[in-house]
């Protein structure tokens, strides 16, 4: 029996299976935030290019979700869609991170409460997706100075 699992997990795995994600996480907002960010990081374990090229939210949780990167522009920090999406080279990945590429959640209806979490559902060049599990976390001191600015 076991050999019959090993046997089926080693079959060839479509393309909206080949992206793994780790350190998956939203911070929480007070209740009448109108925004909200989403980290995590995507690794692509296919021999080919993917791009991550949109993301959709639930109607309950926020109107609509962006990718956005952040530069560093005359000393002030600008947060801009990246319209083309992410592009994972083969096996490479990609690390959102508070200060730096982030899905943001536009329109919140009721704010990001800590201990809870919603589904993304992340779309890519090759016409596949996948859902994300997002938590719903405070900020945890450590994670940059970008976190506590908002304090
Ligand atoms: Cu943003």
């Amino acid at each position: 029996m076991a050999g019959f699992f090993v046997f089926l997990l080693s079959l060839p795995v479509s393309a909206n299976n080949s992206i793994h994600f780790t350190d998956t996480w939203a911070r929480a907002t007070f209740p009448m935030a109108e925004t909200g960010a989403v980290y995590t990081t995507l690794m692509n374990h296919s021999q080919q290019p993917l791009t991550l090229v949109s993301v959709s939210v639930p109607e309950a949780v926020a109107a609509s979700a962006e990718i956005h990167s952040i530069t560093m522009s005359e000393g002030m920090m600008k947060m801009r869609e990246l319209e083309n999406g992410i592009e994972l080279k083969p096996h490479g990945h990609a690390m959102l991170q508070p200060g730096g590429q982030h899905i943001m959640l536009v329109g919140l209806k009721e704010g990001l409460e800590p201990g809870t979490s919603f589904t993304l559902t992340l779309h890519f060049n090759d016409g596949s997706q996948q859902l994300l599990e997002v938590p719903v976390q405070d900020d945890s001191g450590d994670n940059d100075a970008m976190g506590k600015h908002h304090h």
